[in-house]
């Protein structure tokens, strides 16, 4: 391979990612609802959500890809700022299950979902315009041990 040749190649790389990072990008920006998958062995299949500031609404669509019962594998979806996910998880666990671990009408909680079990789907639609510029969100499940594991970050864009 000459000098022209390895330029060039080199070029067409770079062009080539630059297109299929924006158009990645736009995918991304033009979604408003995004599906995480739970699974029987306590986790999340996604680790960071994106949120685009242009959806008037958002959805979490929560999938329980395992066939567990809810009593011993439930899983929820929750999102709250970073610094109220351990109060968040103390109050839930209180609630209990029947509450879906999630005490009522809890203002620090943005957004959250049933408890499920294996083989079930539940949603949470919530309006971005709620998320605070300056602060750090977080979903996680909050079914009692499981966020030490179960959690990922919510990401404004
Ligand atoms: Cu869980």
């Amino acid at each position: 391979m000459n000098k022209y040749t390895h330029l060039h190649w080199h070029t067409l790389s770079i062009l080539a990612s630059a297109f299929f990072g924006l158009h990645q990008y736009a995918l991304a920006a033009d979604s408003c609802e995004v599906t995480v998958e739970a699974t029987d062995s306590m986790t999340f299949t996604t680790k960071e959500i994106a949120v685009p500031k242009s959806c008037k609404a958002f959805s979490i669509h929560l999938k329980h890809t395992g066939t567990m019962s809810k009593n011993i594998m439930g899983h929820n979806l929750v999102v709250s700022k970073q610094t109220d996910q351990q109060p968040v998880l103390q109050d839930g666990m209180k609630a209990g299950a029947s509450q879906s671990f999630v005490k009522p009408q809890d203002v620090r909680v943005l957004a959250f979902t049933a408890l499920i079990g294996g083989g079930e789907q539940a949603s949470t639609t919530f309006s971005p315009a709620k998320l605070e510029v300056t602060a750090n969100y977080v979903f996680f499940c909050s079914f009692p041990g499981h966020a030490s594991v179960m959690k990922g970050a919510i990401k404004l864009i």
